[in-house]
């Protein structure tokens, strides 16, 4: 499988990125032996993660900007996109592939909507080893769509070199209630929908966001660029595309690319031994830790007496 992975075999990545996403554990073996086999060949792409509300068009804007990334700069596009297949907002995984067919046959492209596992946390687990997979196999623009919901927006944004997150051009009031958070979060803010009837509120409210912007006062050196784009009608990518070509040179210049991606690696080891140990503590002390949730929910034991019962239990002395 590694050879032909190497080679760009596109059916040998969507055969890998099974593997990976497989919770079977002896393909979980296999996986990690793959992965760990492909890091050498791995971390040469462009890592751009894509958030925004539902309905924002971060689909349709993947399908655009990823069909002008090939056929005007020559390059190979991944997608992998973080579906929001939550029981409660249900799958979108046929409407996205339907949104992104003209890329999708691309030969120099590659589109893989990973369902959210949900069991902790809610991102696909896998994405940032199907990212690895990827550039192992060639690509070398990596595009992750991401529900712009809570936790799934950090995860991605720890795991790519640039974060831009799609805005709709109406609604004042969104403007008033935009977290601080998700602009702090933010290297870009592309306004979507700048065409038809929206074009003037789009270039309205791209101001409302530089007045936002402006009163934050970030403290790194990359200035926070407000873009308007038309997904349909394929305007504004290229001041997109001169933006993260301008934040690539900037901080590999200043070291700061290296050291993010780096800073990345640190996290990921943290956010798996946090995830394997949560699990391992499910599934082996299953019925303490329920019965411990249950008396901490009826007021019986304060959370921290039932932590340091649990961590009795397993033997590991927490004082
Ligand atoms: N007018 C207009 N509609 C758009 C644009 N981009 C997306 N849409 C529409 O917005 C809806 C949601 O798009 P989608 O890409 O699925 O949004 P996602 O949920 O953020 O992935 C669809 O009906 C799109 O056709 C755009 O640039 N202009
Ligand atoms: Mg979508």
């Amino acid at each position: 499988m590694k050879e032909l992975l190497l080679s760009g075999d596109r059916r040998a990545l969507a055969k890998a990125i099974t593997l990976v996403e497989s919770q079977k554990p002896e393909h979980q073996k296999d996986a990690q032996k793959l992965l760990s086999s492909i890091m050498p060949y791995t971390g040469k792409s462009f890592r751009l993660g894509v958030s925004g509300p539902p309905g924002v068009g971060k689909s349709t804007f993947i399908e655009g900007f990823g069909t002008y990334i090939i056929e005007e700069k020559n390059k190979k596009v991944a997608v992998l996109a973080v579906d929001p297949s939550s029981p409660i907002s249900g799958g979108s995984l046929l409407a996205d592939k339907t949104r992104m067919e003209k890329l999708s046959l691309s030969e120099k492209a590659f589109v893989r909507p990973s369902p959210s596992s949900g069991a902790l946390g809610g991102v696909a687990n896998k994405t940032r080893e199907c990212m690895f997979l990827c550039e192992a196999a060639g690509f070398d623009f990596i595009i992750i769509e991401t529900v712009g919901v809570g936790q799934s927006e950090y995860e991605v944004a720890n795991m790519v070199d640039f974060f831009a997150t799609l805005m709709l051009p109406n609604a004042g009031d969104e403007i008033q209630g935009i977290k601080k958070g998700l602009l702090e979060l933010a290297d870009a803010i592309l306004v979507n929908k700048w065409d038809g009837e929206l074009k003037q509120a789009a270039e309205i409210a791209a101001q409302h966001y530089k007045n936002a912007l402006a009163i934050l006062h970030k403290t790194t050196n990359w200035i926070t660029p407000i873009h308007l784009c038309s997904s349909i009608e394929k305007q504004g990518f290229d001041a997109i595309y001169n933006s993260l070509t301008k934040y690539q040179e900037l901080n590999k210049q200043n070291a700061n690319f290296q050291k993010k991606r780096l800073q990345q690696n640190k996290l990921w080891f943290e956010s798996l031994v946090h995830k394997a140990f949560l699990s391992f503590v499910n599934s082996k002390f299953k019925e303490s830790w329920e019965k411990l949730s249950k008396e901490v929910e009826q007021q019986k034991k304060s959370p921290y007496e039932a932590m340091n019962e649990l961590f009795q239990l397993m033997g590991l002395d927490n004082t």
